[in-house]
């Protein structure tokens, strides 16, 4: 914390604008030394949040760009630290001598997310809005930008500290009779004490009901699209993302790695799968491919199950419908533009599986609307819709936590119940304050630190 951090927060390459941003007690001494101002003022002197033209220049006044550098003082910055912004031209080379540059004046190199990391340590925003960051920038469709901006607000790490203290008042009430013994805490105390942590507990309950919408808006359903091999998988991949991604052909075995993609659906991001068709291969490449379909159909969500329509069911369909019996399924009928040799109503019942059919024709593009639908209802009914404004939880490490503290909760109401000892009944109350703390930072382990900012970028 003590070093200054220097870093390129733009993507790298050929582009408009680059920015440069320095953080640390050295920003605007290294800002003196490698900007000339063209009316004459070092960056120290500047005022706050303005933007000035000049140079960045090296040893011997030689100028490396023309820019416009701005400085922040720490109590108005991103994060608490004072912080200088170089906007320059966007080049590989130039971005890295201006890089280079600030790091031969005494700043290091940013560890990914460690802006954000010293906003968090530095008090600006808590955990819950540091992942809420990551989430603006990782967002798929609009629907999820919009619930990472609701959670950047802040609202839900209001509600969950609200709840915390409530805790917290309930475990001084309770350690204060630890240190009393001979005083049993009076049963009309009790009895507020069991109300309160009762409520919590609902309020608890009531975030975690949205849960896993928000999870879903983050992360998306990853959906594979498997079958055997010609069934069209590739084709129906290549349609749902309006691309030309996978190789199609009339070879049976085409694809052989699997291609992930996103997609948006009713504001539901899907990450897509193409898989190589799984059948008995003897071909050493074909057969990795094949493995790495199964791979993809142990990990997905969802599964879109290809069947050709225009010849009968075969052995490699019936064991793929073994293999992707107990997962979230669509049965997708494909090629209904040849004539047929399976019938719809009998094909759940022939392999034995419970699913819904979407029947399509992925060449002719015919009732694409009808399985978009049906995908995007596969999940949540649409639900993730009516919530999309609140604030929700968004990450499983933030579930996890609440579910811990409710857990915690249900402990202490059957500790009180029992008539416990205070002693039992505080290092319950404790878990779920520490579980609650968690979720906005308070008491985050330096493990959990380490996991949630080594997501981020250089330079955020
Ligand atoms: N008639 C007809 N042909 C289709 C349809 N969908 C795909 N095809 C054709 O079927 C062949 C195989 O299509 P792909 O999309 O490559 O099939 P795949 O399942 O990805 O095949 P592998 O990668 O080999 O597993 C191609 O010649 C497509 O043009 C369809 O709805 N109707
Ligand atoms: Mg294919």
């Amino acid at each position: 914390m003590s070093d200054t951090i220097v870093a390129i927060s733009t993507p790298v390459g050929e582009g408009g604008i680059g920015i440069v941003r320095i953080s640390g007690k050295k920003a605007f001494v290294i800002a003196d030394k490698i900007f000339r101002s063209s009316q004459q003022k070092k960056p120290s002197q500047f005022e706050t949040h303005k933007l000035h033209y000049g140079h960045v220049v090296e040893a011997g006044g030689i100028r490396v760009d023309e820019v416009l550098l701005s400085v922040m003082f720490a109590s108005q910055s991103y994060t608490r630290e004072d912080s200088v912004e170089i906007n320059c031209h966007s080049g590989i080379v130039v971005l890295r001598k201006i890089l280079n540059l600030i790091i031969k004046n005494g700043a290091r190199l940013a560890e990914p997310g460690e802006f954000t990391k010293r906003a968090f340590l530095n008090g600006r925003i808590d955990l819950y809005q540091a992942e809420a960051v990551l989430g603006i920038i990782q967002a798929k469709t609009e629907l999820a930008l919009r619930s990472a901006i609701g959670q950047l607000g802040g609202h839900l790490s209001a509600k969950i500290r609200e709840i915390r203290e409530g805790l917290l008042d309930i475990r001084t009430q309770i350690e204060a009779n630890i240190d009393f013994p001979e005083e049993d805490i009076p049963s009309v105390c009790l009895k507020k004490i069991f109300k309160k942590a009762e409520e919590a507990r609902f309020r608890i309950e009531k975030i975690l009901e949205n849960a896993e919408q928000g999870i879903v808006l983050r992360k998306g359903i990853l959906t594979a699209i498997c079958g055997k091999p010609n069934v069209g998988k590739s084709s129906i991949f290549n349609i749902l993302l309006r691309k030309d991604r996978a190789i199609v052909t009339p070879v049976a075995g085409t694809t052989r790695d699997t291609i992930e993609e996103t997609i948006d659906l009713k504001g539901i991001p899907f990450r897509l799968v193409d898989t190589a068709g799984i059948r008995k291969s003897k071909i050493l490449v074909e057969k990795e491919g094949i493995v790495r379909s199964q791979n993809s159909i142990r990990e997905a969500d969802l599964i879109l199950f290809m069947i050709d329509g225009s010849v009968e069911i075969g052995e490699e369909d019936r064991e793929i419908a073994c293999v992707v019996k107990d997962k979230e399924l669509i049965i997708v009928l494909n090629k209904i533009d040849l004539p047929q040799k399976i019938s719809p109503q009998r094909l759940c019942q022939d392999l034995d599986l419970k699913a819904k059919i979407v029947r399509i024709s992925a060449s002719e593009e015919e009732n694409l609307p009808l399985l978009e639908k049906t995908i995007a209802e596969s999940v949540l009914q649409g639900a993730v819709h009516n919530s999309a404004g609140e604030a929700l939880i968004s990450s499983l490490r933030q579930k996890e936590s609440l579910l811990k503290a409710k857990q915690a909760l249900v402990n202490f109401k059957q500790g009180i119940e029992k008539k416990l000892s205070e002693e039992f009944l505080a290092v319950d109350l404790k878990e779920a304050i520490d579980c609650l703390g968690e979720i906005t930072g308070e008491t985050a382990s330096d493990d959990i630190l380490e996991r949630i900012f080594s997501r981020f970028c250089i330079g955020k």
